[in-house]
């Protein structure tokens, strides 16, 4: 149980739903860094895109869904994987390519799934995972299972013709669909004032004839009240939304990146705005949490993360009889 000591400031916030959405966060930020440190050894094979700085969206978004919902990632997709409730320590084997990842360590960090979970899979592709979610809100919608389906996408997979194509498909067929522009400021090293045609990612929303909201992404409560909105209005027939969470990606694009293309914007976000700190100040302050019951949650998330880095490490590669298996899944 936690410490209550206020009545939430927010409908289906109480203290438990408050300490959860502090674990995902907190678990997010430690295997980030987790695995920003390990990438430097070179152990881990393939490209990384970390999304520290950004956890306030998948978190604020995934706390309102089900395992019945689907969502689909980007190549930036720890963090949507970690808040829809696949298990860190699978995530952390599939990052160092060993048998016990949760795909058997042929997926690496860039398409780590969990169709148990609903969670579709990250996706190398940019804009891939609009189109997806339009399928799976269209079976949603068909076989009347009360779920939604949430598309997370950058900033760059904004300008793609297949996220184009997306929003207008769920805005006809009125799908229970969210679409999450995370816009952090850059594709790569493109600057989304320079490439993105509207000044806001949320003002396209309107020709595609559906809601458009802009949040801020550093603060976890009004990405929580912004998604909770979408999911219900979508849960209840209303369609889709579209939503652009704006904040700053901690790291650079991929590891390894020089990050010649932005100067200390980075430095500010985590000194000034940092969602963690931001959330830690507002339940402590307005005395819904303890600050050792946060102080006590983060100490079980840095073991939780030793012992999924030491677990993934000491772990078996795919063999040769491995090579045949997992080609094709039927689900
Ligand atoms: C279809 C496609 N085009 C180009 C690329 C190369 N690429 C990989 S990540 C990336 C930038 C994506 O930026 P954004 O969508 O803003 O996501 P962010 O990295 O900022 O989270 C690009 C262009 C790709 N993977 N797929």
């Amino acid at each position: 149980m936690t410490d209550t000591l206020r009545t939430p400031a927010q409908p289906g916030l109480d203290a438990d739903r408050l300490v959860e959405a502090y674990r995902t966060m907190r678990t997010i930020r430690a295997f980030e860094e987790r695995v920003h440190e390990e990438f430097a050894t070179g152990e881990i094979p393939g490209f990384v895109h970390l999304y520290a700085g950004e956890e306030a969206s998948a978190t604020g978004v995934c706390l309102h869904l089900e395992d019945r919902d689907s969502i689909a990632s980007t190549h930036r997709g720890h963090g949507h994987c970690i808040a829809k409730g696949v298990d860190p320590k699978a995530m952390m084997a599939e990052i160092y390519g060993r048998r016990t990842g949760s795909c058997h360590g042929k997926g690496g960090s860039m398409h780590i799934a969990d169709l148990s979970k609903g969670m579709l899979g990250a996706n190398g592709i940019v804009g891939g995972g609009p189109p997806l979610i339009c399928g799976t809100a269209l079976a949603a919608k068909q076989l009347h299972t009360g779920g939604v389906g949430v598309a997370f996408f950058g900033d760059g997979a904004s300008n793609q013709g297949t996220t184009c194509e997306a929003l207008n498909l769920a805005s006809v067929w009125n799908l229970p669909a969210i679409f999450v522009a995370e816009n952090n400021g850059y594709a790569e090293a493109t600057a989304s004032t320079w490439s993105v045609s509207a000044d806001n990612i949320a003002d396209r929303a309107a020709g595609f004839g559906m809601p458009g909201v802009i949040v801020d992404g550093f603060d976890f409560f009004a990405v929580y009240e912004a998604a909770g909105e979408a999911i219900r209005r979508a849960r209840e027939g209303g369609g889709p939304t579209l939503i652009e969470v704006k904040f700053t990606r901690y790291f650079g694009h991929f590891e390894g990146d020089q990050q010649t293309y932005r100067a200390d914007e980075v430095a500010n976000a985590r000194d000034k705005l940092d969602c963690l700190k931001r959330f830690r100040a507002r339940v402590t302050g307005t005395g819904q949490l303890l600050t050792s019951t946060l102080d006590s949650i983060d100490a079980q998330v840095a073991d939780l993360v030793d012992a999924a880095a030491a677990e993934a490490k000491a772990a078996p590669k795919p063999g040769r009889e491995d090579l045949e298996t997992d080609v094709y899944v039927s689900y």
